[in-house]
Parts: C-alpha cells; sequence; structure tokens
C-alpha cells in the first residue's frame, strides 16, 4: 500500500447534470479507503486518506461527494466484497431473478447481462434456469470466483466502449442488471449511456441503489463513502435516464442495505402510479432544495458522540466490545468517530478473504465468528447492521450466553 495515490479531482460541477451550483452539506473528515483492509505485512505503511466530503445538485436533486479516488484503486487493488457471503443477499437476489424470469418471459434465447456482477451470486439463478447470461465486474476476487462457478465474466469496467462492442457483436441484453453499481462510477453519464446501448429494443435494465431518502431520514452516514460517489432519489435517478432517452417506469422499494430503490428502466415511456408518487412525495418533501440536508451534519454528529459515550462507559467499568460486520461502512463509523483497539478488539467477518487483516485506519484485527464465543465480550457492535436479523440468528448462542449487540444505526441502542 503506498499514498502515493493521485486523486483524480474535486468535483465542482454536477456528475448527472454538470450544474456548477453544488450544495455541500456533510464532511466526514479525510477517511482511508472503506475496503482497503490492511496486510499484516502492510502494518508498517500508512493508510492513504482522502477528504470525504458531500454536497447537493438543486439542479437534479444528485447528492454526491466530490472528491474521486480512481475506480481501478478502489475496485481492482484493494476490493475484497463477495455478495455470497450473505444468506439474505443471495435470497434477495434470488427472488429479483425469479420476478424477471416471469415477468420478461425469459428462456434459452434471451440475454441477460449483470453490470458489477461480482462473484456470480445473482446471475447463478439465470444460469441454473438455462438462461444465458453474461457478467461484467472489474475487480479479480469477486471475477475469479464468479468464472470458477461457470459465470462467464469479463473482468472489466462497463461503459460505452465495451458496450459497442458487444453490441457488435451481436450481444444485446433483455435485461441488463446493476445492482449497487450506479452509485459506484464516476462517470454516471457513460455508464448510463452504455446501458442505452447495450439494451434490447424491447429490453428492461432493472437496477438497485441504496434509496436517498431512508440514508437521509435514517441516518444512515456510514454508507457514504470514496466508493459511493452518488446517492439517488427517484427524481434524481429519473432525469438521469431520460437524459439517454431511457424512461424510468416502475419501482420498487426494499429494506435491503439500509433502504434501496429497484427500478426498472425501458426505452418506451410508460410511467407507473409508484413512481408518480414517489417523484410527488420528494416534491413535498424538498429532495431538491439544502433545507431538507442542513440538520443533518448536526444529527450524525450526535450519533457519533452518543455512540462514543456508550462505548467509554462500558469500557470505564471494566466491559470488553468487539465488532461484527468488517463493512465498509464499519470503516467509516470507526474512522469517523475515532474508534481503535482502546474500544474495540476486534471485528468478527464471515468473509475469509477479509480475515487476519485490519480495518482501514483504525486498523481493528479482523477475526472469523467463531471468536466472538471464544472471548465472549460482554458487548458487540454491529457494524453491518443492514444485515441484523440474520446475523442475529446467526449469533443466538452468544446471546444466549448473555452477550449483547450494540445497533449504531439509526441510533446507538443496545438489544
Ligand atoms: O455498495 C456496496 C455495498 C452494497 O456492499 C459495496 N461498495 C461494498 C459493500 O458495502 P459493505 O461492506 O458495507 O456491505 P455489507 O454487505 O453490509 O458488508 C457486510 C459484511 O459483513 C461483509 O464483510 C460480510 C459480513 N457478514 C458476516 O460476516 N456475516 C455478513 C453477514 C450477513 C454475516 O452473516
Amino acid at each position: 500500500m503506498n499514498d502515493s495515490i493521485a486523486m483524480t479531482g474535486v468535483a465542482t460541477a454536477c456528475r448527472s447534470c454538470g450544474a456548477s451550483d453544488l450544495v455541500p452539506f456533510l464532511s466526514l473528515g479525510r477517511m482511508p479507503l472503506v475496503d482497503a483492509f490492511v496486510r499484516e505485512e502492510d502494518r508498517a505503511e500508512p493508510d492513504p486518506r482522502f477528504p470525504l466530503g458531500v454536497a447537493l445538485c438543486p439542479s437534479c436533486s444528485l447528492v454526491q461527494i466530490l472528491e474521486t479516488v480512481p475506480p481501478e484503486t478502489l475496485f481492482v487493488e484493494n476490493y475484497h466484497y463477495f455478495s455470497s457471503f450473505s444468506d439474505a443477499l443471495l435470497d434477495h437476489a434470488r427472488r429479483n431473478v425469479e420476478s424477471l424470469i416471469a415477468s420478461r418471459g425469459l428462456g434459452a434465447e434471451s440475454l441477460v447481462i449483470e453490470l458489477a456482477s461480482n462473484d456470480g451470486y445473482l446471475l447463478q439463478f439465470f444460469r441454473d434456469r438455462g438462461i444465458p447470461v453474461l457478467g461484467i465486474d472489474p475487480s479479480p476476487g469477486p471475477a475469479e470466483a464468479a468464472i470458477a462457478k461457470g459465470i462467464p465474466t469479463l473482468r472489466e469496467f462497463f461503459g460505452v466502449e465495451l458496450a459497442w462492442r458487444l453490441r457488435r457483436e451481436g450481444r444485446r441484453a433483455d435485461v441488463i442488471i446493476a445492482n449497487n453499481v450506479l452509485a459506484h462510477v464516476p462517470d454516471l453519464n457513460g455508464f448510463v449511456a452504455g446501458i442505452g446501448i447495450l439494451l434490447a429494443d424491447d429490453g428492461v435494465a432493472a437496477i438497485e441503489a441504496p434509496y436517498l431518502k431512508d440514508l437521509i431520514d435514517r441516518c444512515e452516514f456510514d454508507t457514504i463513502y470514496h466508493e459511493h460517489h452518488s446517492y439517488f432519489s427517484v427524481t434524481a435517478l429519473s432525469a438521469l435516464f431520460r437524459r439517454h432517452g431511457l424512461s424510468l417506469n416502475r419501482l420498487e422499494h426494499h429494506p435491503i442495505h439500509g433502504g434501496s430503490l429497484r427500478i426498472f428502466v425501458e426505452r418506451r415511456e410508460n410511467t407507473s402510479p409508484i413512481v408518480r408518487e414517489y417523484l410527488a412525495r420528494e416534491e413535498a418533501d424538498g429532495l431538491a432544495r439544502p433545507a431538507y440536508y442542513r440538520d443533518f451534519a448536526a444529527r450524525v454528529a450526535s450519533v457519533r458522540d452518543d455512540l462514543l459515550r456508550l462505548l467509554r462507559g462500558i469500557r470505564a467499568r471494566g466491559g470488553r466490545i468487539a465488532a461484527y460486520g468488517a463493512a465498509a461502512k464499519g470503516s467509516v463509523l470507526l474512522n469517523y468517530a475515532g474508534i481503535g483497539t482502546d474500544l474495540i478488539e476486534f471485528v468478527a467477518d464471515r468473509n475469509i478473504h477479509k480475515q487476519w487483516r485490519y480495518m482501514p485506519g483504525v486498523r481493528i484485527p479482523i477475526r472469523a465468528p467463531e471468536e466472538i464465543l471464544r472471548e465472549m465480550p460482554a458487548y458487540v457492535l454491529l457494524l453491518a447492521w443492514n444485515f441484523k436479523d440474520e446475523i442475529l440468528r446467526q449469533q443466538a448462542a452468544y446471546r444466549e450466553r448473555g452477550g449483547r449487540f450494540i445497533v449504531p444505526i439509526p441510533r446507538p441502542e443496545i438489544i
């Protein structure tokens, strides 16, 4: 790891519409790369840190970070996220696939292409039903895991150039899946233009992204990090896709990842009532106006202060504390609040690629979940709060022996 990573630069114009009157409303300080889990041999090297500031574009209501770290640095050199380590996420993906197969009448003549296909966690369900698939993902670990599963995968970043190449090869997608990737692309317009090029004339793109309104309303500030360049309202998404001749026709609102939208985009405009309802509600609530975000920074600081007070109180009484979920959001929470090994002894995580590494910045060691029962800390801080139900079920033995979880978001709570 070295700190010679050059930032691409500070955004002064909206990533979607190009407007220059961005309104900053939160700074999370200088943050390390949240998925750059530190190897033992790299411990002596400092973590590169970058300013993490967030702003609203009042013109198209896109919320976005101001600094851009090169995608190669984020998703090629330092990326250990494998979607298949969550049963809840796999079930969510499987239900998405079954719904698309039924609603679109997919079969052996169809083609499904997933952008940011990770380890094949979703495409495997199409493949098992005999439906031709193609994955696209630049991250070596996940892409190689997908190929090992028998999922054809291109280890590349998606954009206009790759879209045209595939189209010239005669590969137009009946369905394009793009889950938790739209937020990750610095060139939003290029990515969406690529979807328009690759999508078959009567095709549909099913796209999932965390919902900005849930982030703000539930104070999910730890989901703000350099991998996530953009944060979407329906208003911002509709404007973005319309710019490229695509219509946001339908949407579903799911609890996954703290609250996510699944939007369905097609060439022909056929806007459903639920889309109009969300657009109207966002207009009424003022998501395109700075006033909606004005108290967010204060709420974020209040969550940090309450959490620190709680953890320090436990430690002052001699209580031991661990954490669960070496998650990107966990890196943000720990580094923003300055929570280190003085408060947290270790972070448990099922992902074997993260174990025996250290959390970026705060350098708390990552261990297998079995360490929790072995060490029996009095409390476990749930960094992966978005998978609370699944993790609490999994950690039933720890809780039966008196262990308590601390859920930090939307407000610190002991359960
Ligand atoms: O956008 C992104 C979101 C969707 O996923 C990516 N850029 C990065 C990643 O963010 P994250 O790391 O915060 O996501 P998760 O899925 O909330 O991370 C959960 C962590 O907890 C993973 O490392 C897996 C781990 N885990 C576990 O150890 N035991 C998860 C479950 C459900 C478990 O039972």
